[in-house]
């Protein structure tokens, strides 16, 4: 992308609520717009981010055996009468009448309307178990939506939804999801702790939060300090026994403050006792038939009876990992964005716009990575070289190339890996070659 016909306007005004540096980097970057308290439209920097983030949640949902599919937004409060949840959600929910007066709501889970769609396709314990998700816009009308994309009234989940014809099996689900949750914020350059947690109003008596550890976070957690240096499990058979893998994180203390319990706190060597601040990412349900026996979702069994479905739900937080990642991942001059979610894999600044070598040798340098898959973003306007340097800072790029007349007298460019500020003096095809090596 040549950066002279991209849309990336910097705002230098900032808010005075954005009190959070991922809210102002992702303001002051591009990223996000503000249309409304906790809507926000995506700029086209922003908008890679979020797909990027989307299609490695996809690609570790289905290692895990889950199945894409894709509800509405818009739900029919019917369903939700049924489980008695249209009451109970209570303000969040956003209502709607619709022109013949019908009653319809902006989704903003959707245990209800899955169970409706799975008791009227399986009928058999054959058909059994099923794991289906969507990534797919929620709205909750938070009484309070702030920190930008992280508490935002409209924003991006990617839910899962489990059926088992037995606790036993539901827990296998369970932990399909949990392993495929680890690997996922690794990938993501994330640290998430599962910990226990409060059902709130999804329901249900077994339940992980998935935690990164940030001090501007919303979530007290307590845990085990050994926890957050656990490597994920990575390339496991999801359809062997999951059971070790879960318990080997599972039997270190590790709690959000709704289920804090000193005593078992306190247990925990002292050096070892880590009371944080955290984002909760992830959060994974089991509820049995919580949803499945008021709505009828049942299946005969081997012998021919009628079994309530026993299920769980398994929610990230697509947009909220945005910046979630910024949280973790940033300094001074801007966000550091880890290499699997950047926007751009490196930028190039041309430091003199009009002259000839100047002009062919970064244009072969971006081609050159744009073929190998780097997607470049090419810095060719006439700003100021500083302008160009600090925005290339600001927008965290990981590795940046520069090309100017009086390296290139000296037949080289220089390369910036933003994480580390290191600088490298290299040829042009040297430095192609390490940018590329370093995303292989
Ligand atoms: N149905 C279940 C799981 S599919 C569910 O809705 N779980 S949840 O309420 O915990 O939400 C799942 C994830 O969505 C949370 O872990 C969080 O990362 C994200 N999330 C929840 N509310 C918001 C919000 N207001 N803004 C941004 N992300 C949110």
């Amino acid at each position: 992308m040549r950066l002279s016909r991209y849309f990336l306007p910097l705002i230098k005004e900032l808010p005075t609520d954005a009190a959070i540096a991922s809210h102002r980097y992702m303001l002051r970057a591009g990223l996000i717009r503000q249309n409304a308290a906790g809507i926000y439209s995506w700029l086209p920097l922003g908008r890679r981010v979020l797909g990027k983030i989307e299609q490695i949640v996809r690609e570790e949902q289905n290692r895990a055996g889950a199945v894409e599919m894709l509800m509405p937004t818009i739900q029919s409060a019917d369903l939700w009468r049924e489980t008695g949840r249209y009451e109970a959600y209570g303000p969040e929910m956003l209502r709607i009448t619709d022109r013949h007066g019908r009653h319809m709501l902006y989704g903003p889970t959707n245990e209800d309307m899955i169970t409706d769609i799975f008791r009227s396709c399986v009928h058999s314990y054959k058909g059994l178990p099923q794991m289906l998700y969507h990534i797919q816009w929620k709205f909750r009308d938070e009484r309070r939506p702030r920190f930008g994309v992280m508490r935002g009234r409209e924003f991006l989940m990617k839910d899962a939804y489990s059926f088992d014809l037995t606790r036993e099996e539901a827990r296998r689900s369970y932990n399909r999801q949990f392993i495929a949750y680890l690997n996922t914020f690794a990938r993501l350059g994330l640290k998430a702790v599962p910990m226990r947690a409060d059902t709130g109003p999804i329901g249900g008596d077994l339940s992980h939060e998935f935690i990164i550890l940030a001090g501007t976070g919303e979530s007290e957690v307590f845990c085990h300090a050994d926890l957050v240096e656990m490597p994920a499990p990575g390339h496991v058979d999801f359809d062997g026994d999951l059971q070790p893998l879960v318990d080997a994180r599972t039997a270190l203390y590790a709690a959000t403050d709704d289920m804090y319990d000193a005593d078992e706190f306190a247990k925990i060597p002292q050096d070892r006792r880590l009371s944080a601040r955290g984002i909760e990412v992830g959060h994974i349900f089991y509820f049995g038939d919580k949803y499945s026996a008021p709505m009828a979702a049942a299946v005969m069994d081997g012998d021919g009876r009628p079994v309530h479905v026993k299920m769980g739900s398994y929610g990230i937080g697509v947009s909220r990992l945005v910046g979630g990642i910024i949280e973790a991942s940033h300094d001074d001059d801007g966000i550091v964005w880890p290499k699997t979610v950047a926007p751009f894999g490196a930028g190039i600044i041309n430091l003199k716009v009009g002259d000839e070598q100047t002009d062919k040798v970064s244009r072969d340098i971006y081609d050159r990575l744009a073929v190998a898959g780097i997607d470049p973003l090419y810095d060719d306007t006439d700003d100021r070289g500083g302008v160009k340097f600090s925005r290339m800072d600001l927008i965290g790029l990981p590795y940046t190339v520069t090309v100017g007349p009086r390296g290139l007298g000296d037949g080289v460019v220089e390369v910036k890996t933003r994480a580390t500020g290191d600088r490298q003096s290299l040829p042009p095809g040297a430095a192609i070659r390490f940018i590329t090596g370093e995303f292989a």
